[in-house]
């Protein structure tokens, strides 16, 4: 930044902007157009930066999504709040025949993480905590619904049944889990992404067939979720998933000891020591970080993506492997211009352009800056949130950003992109 001041008020003043526009009330929508719902944990990390402008209003955003919570304790990927024609698969594609229409499945569990967040951070403590313990049974039931459905044989790691669920949709950890998946049958159907988006930041047309038999097969099945799990072709161990509800466990923990909740707290302590013990499982020595699991084909995934680095911010500080994933950053730092790539540029199958094949996006490196920080590397972690606030302040905010030149891609005015903004001006 030229003239950081400066920069500082024009982020800040352009951040706020574009949260108060993807207000719609109650609510943030990622971007206009390309994303008109609400999405799970766009939602929870929106709350992180809309804390800083305004408490009340960030835990409205996550109280109205808790409100679409399914009796089984799964907390929906979308909700389809309002009617609109830009999106596709819509809710008459996933036919979960709620209410008010929701997808069938989930998304990476940051509620309990940013529910924390927003508590220890409260500057209005006598408002934000009474509404924080309201919440603490619908997340331990949602951490219970993903023992239960997502880890039927105890092993202590939760599968994802499609890769919607993992947030990053097409990341290389996939591919071949993907690659079994069937497209007999889909029928022909129109996607609306490529209308607001480049198709070659987005995810191939392969890649949607196998997105929507899923979806397809899990809607013959009712959404009956404790029926999916072995019903489903796809079941891949994602470390960056596991870490992230490993870590809410965690924080619920702390915030149900705080706030006077011990059964909540004893059976999300020992939620998180059963999912740090079983995080060992995927450290891939030959990356030299953690790897996603396949469990369909009971095996360890070859690909070097960033989900294997968020383990960081699960793992107890003194870890054995916390010095190996500090050092695959500063690798990933030496091979880009502007980190965190979502992928290992050395591979061959690194894609800088396309989605989580290779593009930086701000609210992984919010959360890899936070694993640096828990493990005593704070310089680390705020030369993170300069360069993501110089990127910010060059290209604008955008979806995810080209880790070479820094260009700005996919959808543009992004909610996700502001809160972090506003959340690394503090971390800075
Ligand atoms: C499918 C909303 C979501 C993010 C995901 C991101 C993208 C959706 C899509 O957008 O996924 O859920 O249609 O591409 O991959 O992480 O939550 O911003």
């Amino acid at each position: 930044m030229t003239n950081p001041a400066l920069d500082e008020d024009r982020l800040r003043t352009e951040a706020r902007a574009i949260l108060r526009e993807n207000d719609l009330g109650g609510y943030t929508i990622p971007t206009k157009g390309l994303y008109p719902f609400q999405w799970n944990w766009d939602s929870c990390l929106v709350a992180l930066g809309l804390a800083h402008v305004d408490e009340d209003r960030a835990l409205t955003e996550i109280e109205t999504l808790v409100a679409h919570q399914w009796p089984d304790g799964m907390v929906p990927h979308i909700v389809f709040h309002a009617d609109h024609e830009t999106y596709f698969p819509g809710p008459d594609v996933w036919g979960t025949a709620r209410a008010t229409p929701t997808s069938g499945i989930t998304q990476p569990p940051v509620l309990g993480y940013a529910l924390r967040r927003l508590l220890d951070g409260a500057r209005d403590g006598a408002m934000v905590a009474p509404r924080v313990a309201a919440l603490l049974p619908k997340v331990a039931a949602w951490h219970r619904w993903f023992a239960n459905a997502r880890d039927p044989e105890a092993t202590g790691l939760v599968a994802i049944l499609h890769p919607w669920e993992s947030g990053r949709d097409n990341a290389i950890d996939w591919d071949d889990a993907l690659a079994r998946v069937p497209t007999d049958g889909i029928g022909s159907y129109v996607r609306r992404d490529t209308t607001h988006v480049d198709a070659a930041q987005r995810p191939t047309k392969e890649e949607y067939d196998r997105y929507l038999w899923l979806v397809q097969r899990f809607r013959r099945l009712g959404w009956n979720q404790a029926a999916l799990h072995d019903a489903s072709p796809f079941r891949v161990v994602d470390p960056g998933f596991n870490a992230i509800l490993t870590r809410s466990a965690e924080d619920l923990a702390a915030m149900a000891r705080a706030l006077d909740a011990p059964e909540i707290a004893a059976e999300a302590e020992s939620q998180a020591a059963r999912g740090r013990a079983a995080l060992d499982g995927l450290w891939h020595d030959g990356l030299g970080q953690y790897a996603a699991y396949d469990r369909a084909a009971g095996a360890l995934v070859e690909s070097a993506s960033i989900g294997g680095l968020l383990p960081l911010m699960a793992l107890e500080p003194g870890h054995p492997r916390v010095d190996a994933l500090v050092a695959r950053l500063a690798g990933l730092r030496a091979a880009v211009s502007h980190p965190v790539p979502s992928h290992d540029p050395a591979d061959p199958r690194f894609d800088r352009l396309r989605y989580w094949r290779g593009p930086l996006w701000l609210i992984a490196n919010r959360l890899v800056a936070d694993g640096l920080a828990r493990h005593g590397r704070a310089e680390a972690a705020a030369e993170i949130a300069r360069d993501g606030l110089a990127l910010v302040a060059r290209s604008g905010f955008g979806e995810y950003f080209d880790p070479l030149d820094g260009r700005a891609l996919g959808g543009k005015r992004f909610s996700w992109t502001a809160a972090m903004v506003l959340d690394f001006l503090e971390m800075a």
